[in-house]
């Protein structure tokens, strides 16, 4: 057996009770693999919750189950009645993604699993394999292995659900890059379990309220061309947002939607976020077509992500750090 799994297994065999983060702007892969690993701990018979550093966005409601708590917010009143002794973090890269969550001294992570690349979470103990496609598919190795391990039987429909949530999720419907043959074999294992995969995957992907609808009708009338049609780039202030009656989750798909353009390599949504004095936190979300890693890009600023998906946040006036981003980025293209 794997250390990682070694180690896990003895930690959720020490503790009764377990506290799940996740990050900020939690997306299919957040909420479905921790909803997923917390009906596994339920499954052997412990107790669990969810706690998203923001709500849970609206659209992504569906993911969630009714056998899971989820707390949506370090200030959530019923957080401060929940008792436990673990902290665990899936699909969360770093520590700033868990604001308020994690503050090392209150919630030391005792555990946390990823796919990122860049992960920097301040745990005891990590498993972090960059090739998996999503945290879910990390996530469906362990249930394996306990299964093996324990010789019982873990999966069921809602636990193969919300998995298959995790990795459509995170390979865009097993489009993108990282979609790998284990993503694959995976999802078919899943669907045995009579998972719903084209309710799940309408709802992913073929749902869109009318404010994302007008938001992003605004990004792509805004969207600028830059280096011969190579770098295309949208800035999307908070009054934009405030006009077309959206709210941050709105612009999820922006940058995926600029990355379709004809001839575009690099996609980039660049976005308004609070002020810090004069100057504004302008935050990149970026995605890449070829050969290009943007997570090297973003981490010129700070950031990181994945190859073809990353982001970094900088802060300065509107002009400067538009600037300083497409400068840096001109490096990257091809
Ligand atoms: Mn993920």
């Amino acid at each position: 057996m794997k250390p990682q799994f070694d180690s896990f297994f003895r930690l959720i065999e020490k503790n009764k009770s377990f506290l799940i983060l996740i990050h900020t702007n939690p997306d299919g892969d957040a909420i479905g693999s921790s909803t997923a690993l917390s009906l596994f701990l339920k499954k052997i018979g412990k107790k669990s919750a969810v706690l998203s550093p923001e709500p849970i966005p609206k659209r992504l409601n569906f993911a969630k189950n009714e056998g899971v708590v989820y707390f949506g917010g370090p200030k959530d009143k019923a957080l401060s009645k929940f008792r436990y002794t673990c902290v665990l973090s899936i699909d969360v890269a770093s520590d700033e993604l868990i604001p308020g969550c994690s503050a090392s001294k209150k919630n030391p992570v005792s555990f946390a699993i990823d796919h990122h690349r860049t992960n920097t979470v301040s745990a005891k103990e990590k498993y972090v394999d960059p090739k998996a496609a999503s945290a879910g598919e990390i996530l469906f190795k362990i249930i394996k292995e306990y299964e093996k391990a324990h010789k019982t039987k873990i999966f069921d429909h809602d636990i193969c659900a919300s998995l298959y949530t995790s990795i459509s999720s995170d390979t865009g419907c097993f489009k993108y890059s990282n979609t790998t043959p284990f993503s694959h074999k995976t999802a078919a294992f899943l669907l045995k379990y009579g998972v719903d995969a084209p309710e799940i995957n309408r709802l992913l992907f073929d749902t869109k309220t009318m404010s994302q609808i007008k938001i992003e009708q605004f990004a792509y009338n805004n969207m600028k061309l830059l280096y011969g049609g190579r770098l295309a780039i949208t800035v999307i202030d908070t009054k934009d947002l405030e006009n077309a009656g959206a709210s941050e989750e709105d612009t999820e798909a922006v940058s995926q939607l600029l990355r379709a353009v004809s001839g575009v390599q690099i996609a980039v949504l660049m976005r308004q976020q609070h002020k810090e004095g004069g100057k504004s936190r302008y935050k990149f979300s970026v995605r890449a077509n070829p050969d290009i890693d943007v997570s090297q890009l973003c981490a010129l600023f700070g950031g990181g992500g994945h190859k073809k998906a990353a982001g970094c946040s900088i802060a300065d006036t509107k002009k400067n750090a538009f600037d300083k981003f497409v400068l840096a980025a001109k490096d990257f293209l091809i």
